[in-house]
Order: C-alpha cells, then sequence, then structure tokens
C-alpha cells in the first residue's frame, strides 16, 4: 500500500486525509448495554465503521440493539453470566469477526483480565493497556505511584494499618481528623472519618468489617481528613506515540452516597483560581504518564477551600461524565478512543484544546425521589423528550420500554450547553421540567428543585453539599430499613393510583406533593 507523505497541516485533521474509515477497524463489538452502548455504536456508524451489539436475556428489546448492524446474545440477565462474562464475549467478538471491542464504561470496562484476553486474542481492546488498568486498579498502589510521580497526595499512608496501636500512632502524628479507607476499593466502602481518639477503635473495627464485606480484603489505611471537599476530576488523552494531554476539569462534587447525580465544566471554582486548572492538568498527565496511560482517562482529585489538590485515584475508562467536556471542548471523545486504538495520534496538542462556554449534565435515574431514591423499574408508558438550543441527550430507552431490575437504573444523561454557566443551569431545568417519562418514576423532578437552588446557582458546592441540602428538605425517612420503605412504596402506591395509571414525573407533580416528602 502506498502511504501519501502526511503534511503537518493534514496530520491534525484525520478527515482531510481522505480518511477512510476502513483502515480504522473492520468492526466492532460494543460491550455494553443502555445509553453508552447507543452513544458508541452511534459514533461507530457515522465513522461507518460496522458494529455489532451484545444482550442478555432480559435485554431482547433493548434499544441500543437497533443502532447496531449485528446484535447477538451473550446469556442470562444476570451480568455475572451475561455483560461480565469474558469469554462469551471474546467468543461473540470471534465469531461475528470483530476486530475491536468497545467496553463502555462499568461492566469489564477496568478488568486489566479482560483487556489482556483481548490483546491475547489479538481483539484491540479500546482503552488503556491491560497494565495501566493493573497500576492505578488498587487505591494504596495508585497512591503510591501518583506520589513517586510527583502528584500531590493526602497526607496519610499508602500501606494498611497492621492494627490499633499503628492507627493510634498514624493519627496522632496527622492530627484529627483522619480518615479511615478500604485499601481495596473507592467509592466511600470502608470509609469512616474519625474525629478523636476515643472513636478511632470503634471506627477501625466498623471500617474493616466493611471494607472485608465489600471487597472481601479488610485492610485499611489511614489520611487526613480533608474537610469539605471538591471532587475535581482531569479528563486526559494519551495515544500510542508518547503524547499526552488534559482536556480541562469537570466538577463532579454533586454526589449521593458517593454516585454523582450532576456534573459540569468546567468547575465553578476552578474558574475562580487561576492557575489551577494548568496545575491539575499536569498532575494529572504525571500520574498517567506513570501508569503509561494510553486512551481516555480521568484522574480524580479531591481539592480543598484553599485550592489544594490531592490525588483520589485514576478511572482507565470512558466516563458516564464525558459529555459536558465534549459539548465544551467541541471534542468527540469516542471518536478520539477509537483513532488512538487504531493507532493514530492525537488529533490535537495541548495548545490547540480551547474551551467554550459551560456545560452541566444530570444523570435521570429510574428512582423514586419521593420514596428514599428507592429503584422504579417497569414499563415506560409516555416518553417525550425535550428540545432546544444547547439541549443534549444520550439516552437508553425509549416509550414502550421495559427497564429491567436487573442492571444500573440509570436511563439517560440530560445535559445543556450555555455561554455562561448560568444560561447552562436554567437550560437544563427548564429542559428536565418538560422532559415527559411516565410509567415509572423518574429523579426528574428533583433535578427541577435542585438546579433551583441559589447555593447550586452559586457554585458553592462540596462533595457533602448534597446530603446537607437534602436533610435540610426531609424530615427522617418513616424507617430507615429499605425492605420496610420498599413495603410502604407498594402500599402507597396502591392506595394512591388506580391500576395501570401513573404519575407523570414532571415538576408539577413534584410540587403537587410539596417538599417534605422528599426522602434521603
Ligand atoms: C476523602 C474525603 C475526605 N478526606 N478522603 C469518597 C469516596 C472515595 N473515592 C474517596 N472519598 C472521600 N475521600 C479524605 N482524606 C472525602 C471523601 C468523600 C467524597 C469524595 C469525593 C466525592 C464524594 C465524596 C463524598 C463523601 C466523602
Amino acid at each position: 500500500m502506498i502511504r501519501r507523505a502526511v503534511t503537518p497541516a493534514l496530520r491534525r485533521t484525520p478527515y482531510a486525509l481522505g480518511y477512510n474509515q476502513f483502515s480504522m477497524f473492520r468492526k466492532v463489538l460494543v460491550a455494553n448495554r443502555g445509553e453508552i452502548a447507543i452513544r458508541v455504536l452511534d459514533a461507530l456508524r457515522r465513522l461507518g465503521i460496522p458494529s455489532a451489539a451484545v444482550f442478555s436475556d432480559a435485554d431482547r428489546a433493548a434499544p441500543h440493539l437497533r443502532h447496531a448492524n449485528e446484535a447477538y446474545a451473550i446469556g442470562p440477565a444476570a451480568s455475572a453470566q451475561s455483560y461480565l462474562n469474558i469469554e462469551r464475549i471474546l467468543d461473540t467478538a470471534r465469531r461475528c469477526g470483530a476486530d475491536a471491542i468497545h467496553p463502555g464504561y462499568g461492566f469489564l470496562s477496568e478488568n486489566a483480565g479482560f483487556a489482556a484476553a483481548c490483546e491475547a486474542a489479538g481483539i484491540t481492546f479500546i482503552g488503556p493497556p491491560a497494565s495501566a488498568i493493573r497500576a492505578m486498579g488498587l487505591k494504596t498502589e495508585a497512591r503510591i505511584l501518583a506520589h513517586a510521580a510527583g502528584v500531590p497526595t493526602v497526607p496519610g499512608m499508602s500501606q494498611p494499618v497492621s492494627g490499633f496501636d499503628e492507627a493510634r500512632c498514624m493519627a496522632a502524628s496527622l492530627g484529627y481528623p483522619v480518615m479511615l479507607k478500604a485499601a481495596a476499593g473507592g467509592g466511600g466502602k470502608g470509609m469512616r472519618a474519625v474525629r478523636g481518639e476515643a472513636e478511632l477503635e470503634a471506627a477501625l473495627r466498623d471500617a474493616s468489617s466493611e471494607a472485608e464485606s465489600s471487597f472481601r480484603d479488610a485492610s485499611v489505611y489511614l489520611e487526613k481528613l480533608i474537610e469539605r471537599p471538591r471532587h475535581i476530576e482531569i479528563q486526559i488523552f494519551g495515544d500510542t506515540r508518547g503524547n499526552l494531554i488534559h482536556l480541562g476539569e469537570r466538577e463532579c462534587s454533586l454526589q449521593r452516597r458517593h454516585q454523582k447525580v450532576i456534573e459540569e465544566c468546567p468547575s465553578p471554582f476552578v474558574e475562580r483560581h487561576a492557575g489551577l486548572r494548568e496545575r491539575m492538568g499536569a498532575a494529572a498527565i504525571a500520574a498517567a504518564r506513570a501508569a503509561g496511560y494510553v486512551n481516555a482517562g480521568t484522574v480524580e482529585f479531591l481539592v480543598d477551600e484553599q485550592a489544594n489538590f490531592y490525588f483520589l485515584e485514576m478511572n482507565t475508562r470512558l466516563q458516564v461524565e464525558h459529555p459536558v467536556t465534549e459539548m465544551v471542548t467541541g471534542i468527540d471523545l469516542v471518536e478520539w478512543q477509537l483513532l488512538v486504538a487504531s493507532g493514530r495520534p492525537l488529533a490535537l496538542r495541548q495548545e490547540e484544546i480551547t474551551r467554550r462556554g459551560w456545560a452541566v449534565e444530570c444523570r435521570v435515574y429510574a428512582e423514586d425521589p419521593y420514596r428514599g431514591f428507592l429503584p422504579s423499574p417497569g414499563r415506560i408508558d409516555r416518553y417525550e423528550q425535550p428540545s432546544g438550543p444547547g439541549l443534549r441527550l444520550d439516552s437508553g430507552i425509549e416509550a414502550g420500554y421495559t427497564v429491567p431490575f436487573d442492571y444500573d437504573p440509570m436511563l439517560a444523561k440530560l445535559a445543556a450547553w450555555g455561554s455562561t454557566r448560568e444560561q447552562a443551569v436554567t437550560r437544563l431545568r427548564d429542559a428536565a421540567g418538560r422532559f415527559l417519562l411516565t410509567g415509572i418514576q423518574t429523579n426528574l423532578p428533583f433535578f427541577v428543585e435542585l438546579l433551583a437552588d441559589p447555593g447550586f446557582a452559586s457554585g458553592e458546592i462540596h462533595t457533602g453539599y448534597l446530603a446537607e441540602w437534602l436533610a435540610r428538605r426531609t424530615g427522617p425517612e418513616p424507617c430507615a430499613r429499605q425492605e420496610t420503605v420498599a413495603a410502604l412504596a407498594a402500599a402507597l402506591a396502591t392506595a394512591a393510583t388506580p391500576a395501570g395509571a401513573a404519575r407523570p414525573a414532571r415538576a408539577s407533580n413534584w410540587r403537587a406533593l410539596g417538599r417534605d416528602t422528599l426522602l434521603q
């Protein structure tokens, strides 16, 4: 094949090269479901790359199948026997002639064994090398790697405590308050804040037992507690030629029980601190380089009120919240993943990354904010998505679709771009109020309320903000036990609505029930 000389001007615009999409991949299998499967499948279609979808028994009628050229059954509803079944996924890829697999997020996206199995099978894993996934997989080892690369980490230890005596000495030398964390996992499980020595022994016991039950590894380590931190993450991208750049930050401080609820780009806090974006971007790149990172990744930081930032962890996948970065930079991150995975250089240099305006995203869940955010799967009757300037909806559902119990209840991501934060937030709140989705309960009315909150509007948020907001707005839950709440919900649902009817999840509905019914 005669390879044309590539003049520098053209190097960065793949399409101008008479770009032949078939030189990327013969066929890509998307090993995921829901909105992210549709997101990736649509990018493949736009690039003219043949695609294959997979589905479990629970997803035989799932909307994502219609976005692919082919679809293959991979097993029963249970994820372990389908979307997490490495052999089934690889076997399907071989059978359908796929030469690449996109894992999406969740499921096998951060499974180093799966990435290695793809590599061994000669199938391109569209993501980082297995070695980079492994390097960042264990929180304590990731901390050590980041620290060695000169990335600020929270003062504390990087090895699990051997027992109470060591914990007591470490805490005394760090100074209270301290944070106990599970060495084998994140997401808040096995985490305990300790404000004085009197609490330490019980907290250590509780953290260890929760770590054991969550990760089958009771080891915990100890850090200085960062008060009211923000969660700000940096999107990075690396190619196979050693280029590594950052695409700016996302503010993800609005979380409920360690689940992100609203994400935005840029961060109002970073915007107010000159030089902070550049410093965090450089630190994120240093951490990624230390891991030998390639493709899309995110480095998460805790940021304190004095704008000190500390490495939290690195997510070795495309994130749920990637759309807000795309809406502000104009870059299609899935296209970049495909380009980089096929061996091409990054399309832009660091100095060519530009940002314009503001984007805010909310995660639409099949859960009932009137009943403790209980999952509320079921059949979707009416579905009318909002439209308007600056709106983006990444959805995995449609009218008539039955949301299965078997998987994460996230239905869609609704995002809005504006030239200012205020415009983006106003557009998003309006869209959330106009999004008609009946037959199940969703958290849309909750967003209509939250996006109007003056505290949120001010950008003065932190990782505890939503819990405080919810506490201010609700009495204690009628009963702490989840199954009792479910029984209560079922009884209320039966009593309140005739069979078959359903309350539309609309802002008005939220008002009808008043504010004191929102449960945590
Ligand atoms: C912390 C912290 C304060 N100080 N570490 C929560 C999940 C896990 N990824 C790390 N997390 C935290 N680590 C120290 N030393 C506060 C949190 C935290 C948090 C962090 C990010 C996003 C949401 C959060 C909610 C509660 C606590």
